[in-house]
Order: structure tokens, then C-alpha cells, then sequence
């Protein structure tokens, strides 16, 4: 492992421009549960054709927008684990560091990641049935309905993430491809590979010749493209890898 950590860390100093996408499992030392593991994954106790659709939202908007008045609730709680803050830390040794995150919690923002594109959308925001957005909870602390009504048109309010069927926001979606085909490197952290369209980012950066670097505690649909497979948790394997990446930098300097 030691020796993986070395090359990675070399490939990242290398690297003028580094995309760091990530999944779920990014966020599970922090205490957010993923969606696919077996035991602990939310998609093992939950259905998602009810909970992570429109079409289950329309058939039941207060049993979805209690479950995420759950989840987002245990998001306000926690806080950036080591994982988190060695991406954040990368920006200190590279010229470009750009997260793609699947995830809606903004951790890495919190972390102190200064560029990240979100892919599913922010827990932090709402919008309409009728397509009004950029609502945050202030516009509907006052109502009693659940779900809370459009302040603009009375249409029923929903989270603003991306729900199976829907289209990702497109300027993310478009930069997301991108930056992986034109990034030096991609580091892909605590994703199962399996959503679409986000999994095929790291196909991008690998058809354009880059190296992909993946840490997972477990083998995704990503690992057999991957140059370099970090197993182990994030939180434990990242920091090591910019520990690495410092002493480098400090032998030779990174590229400016
Ligand atoms: C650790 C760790 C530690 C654990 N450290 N790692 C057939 C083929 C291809 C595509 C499709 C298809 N049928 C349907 C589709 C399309 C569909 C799709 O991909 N479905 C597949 C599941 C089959 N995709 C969509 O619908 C997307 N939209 C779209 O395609 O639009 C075009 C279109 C429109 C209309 C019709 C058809 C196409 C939208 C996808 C939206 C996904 N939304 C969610 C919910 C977001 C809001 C919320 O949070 O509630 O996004 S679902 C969920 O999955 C969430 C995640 O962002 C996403 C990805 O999951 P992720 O992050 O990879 O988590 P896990 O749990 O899968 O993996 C965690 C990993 O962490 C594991 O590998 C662990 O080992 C690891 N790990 N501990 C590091 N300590």
C-alpha cells in the first residue's frame, strides 16, 4: 500500500489540473449513510421508485419530503471528515483542483474546497412542481402544509436533487465531461461506478489518456479502469496520500 500511496501521490504532483469525484462514500466517516452498500446503504431499507422519483413523490410528496426532512436533519449535524479536508488540501500543492461531487450535502464547500460542481443538486435548496426555484427553508418557515406550498405559485415544494428519470442540471453536467477530458488526472473516491450519467466520468479521463486513482474500501465499476487502486476508507487513505504529496512538493516543488 505504501508504494501505491507513493505513485499516486506522484501522479497528483504531476498533475496541473486534478479532478477529484466523488460518490457517497466520501461522506460516510462523517456518519452519512451511502445508497448501495449491502447492510448499511440507504437503498437496503428504502425504495427508491417511491422515495427518489417524481413519479413517488406525486403518489406520496409527504412521505418523500419527511425522509429527506430526516436525512437532511443528520446532514446539519455532521461535519467534513479527514477525507473531506485532504481534498481540500490538495489545492494548497496543485495549480487546479476541480471536485465533482455526486453528493448533495456540501461537505466538500465546508472542507474548504473552493471549486466543486454538484451533479445531484444541494440539500440546502428547494424548488416547485412548476419548476420555480433557489428556495431555502426561510421562504417556507412560516407554513404549516407538508409539503410546504411554491411561495411564487402554490405549486407543492420539493428538494432541488436529481431524482432517477431526471435530467442532471445541465451546466454541471456539461462542465462535469469537460474537465474529465481535459483534466491531468482524476481521482475517484467512494463511488460504486453505477449511476448514470455521472459513472461515466472517469471513462472520459481514461479515453483521453489520463490516469484515474481510486480509493474504495471495496472494488465499483470504476476500479477496472483504474491506473491506481487505493483500498481502504478515505478518511484514512487520502490524508496518507497527501502526506506523501507534501513531501514531494517539498523535495521538488509542485508545478505553478
Ligand atoms: C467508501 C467508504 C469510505 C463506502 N471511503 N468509499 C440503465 C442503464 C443505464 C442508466 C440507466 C438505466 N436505467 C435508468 C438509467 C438512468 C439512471 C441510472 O443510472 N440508473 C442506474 C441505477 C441503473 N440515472 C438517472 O436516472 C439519472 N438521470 C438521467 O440519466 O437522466 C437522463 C434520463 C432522463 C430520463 C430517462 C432516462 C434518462 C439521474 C440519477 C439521479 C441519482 N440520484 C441519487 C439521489 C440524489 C438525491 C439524494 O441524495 O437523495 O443520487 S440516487 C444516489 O445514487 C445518489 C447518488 O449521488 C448516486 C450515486 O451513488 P454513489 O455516490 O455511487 O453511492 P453508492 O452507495 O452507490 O456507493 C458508495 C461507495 O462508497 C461504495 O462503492 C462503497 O464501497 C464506498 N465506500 N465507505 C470511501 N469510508
Amino acid at each position: 500500500m505504501e508504494q501505491l500511496i507513493r505513485r499516486a501521490a506522484e501522479i497528483l504532483a504531476r498533475s496541473r489540473c486534478l479532478v477529484v469525484f466523488t460518490g457517497a462514500g466520501i461522506s460516510k466517516e462523517s456518519g452519512i449513510p451511502t445508497f448501495r452498500e449491502a447492510q448499511e446503504g440507504l437503498w437496503a431499507h428504502y425504495d427508491p421508485s417511491e422515495l427518489a422519483t417524481v413519479e413517488g413523490f406525486r403518489r406520496n410528496p409527504r412521505r418523500v419530503w419527511e425522509w429527506y426532512t430526516y436525512r437532511f436533519g443528520r446532514i446539519e449535524q455532521v461535519t467534513p471528515n479527514p477525507g473531506h479536508r485532504a481534498i481540500a488540501a490538495l489545492e494548497r500543492y496543485l495549480p487546479r483542483v476541480i471536485v465533482i461531487t455526486q453528493n448533495i450535502d456540501d461537505l466538500h464547500r465546508a472542507a474548504g474546497s473552493s471549486d466543486v460542481i454538484e451533479l445531484h443538486g444541494n440539500w440546502r435548496y428547494y424548488k416547485c412542481l412548476s419548476g420555480h426555484t433557489g428556495f431555502t427553508r426561510a421562504d417556507f418557515a412560516d407554513q404549516t402544509d407538508v409539503p410546504p406550498r411554491c411561495p411564487r405559485c402554490g405549486a407543492l415544494l420539493r428538494p432541488d436533487v436529481v431524482w432517477f428519470g431526471e435530467m442532471l442540471p445541465a451546466e454541471a453536467i456539461e462542465r462535469a465531461f469537460a474537465e474529465s477530458s481535459a483534466c491531468d488526472a482524476m481521482l475517484v473516491v467512494g463511488t460504486s461506478g453505477l449511476v448514470q450519467p455521472a459513472a461515466s466520468l472517469p471513462l472520459y479521463a481514461h479515453r483521453a489518456g489520463r490516469p484515474v486513482i481510486e480509493v474504495n474500501p471495496n472494488p465499483s465499476d470504476i476500479t477496472p479502469l483504474a491506473d491506481i487502486f487505493l483500498q481502504g476508507p478515505a478518511g484514512q487513505i487520502l490524508p496518507k496520500v497527501v502526506d506523501t504529496l507534501a513531501i514531494i512538493a517539498g523535495e521538488g516543488g509542485p508545478p505553478r
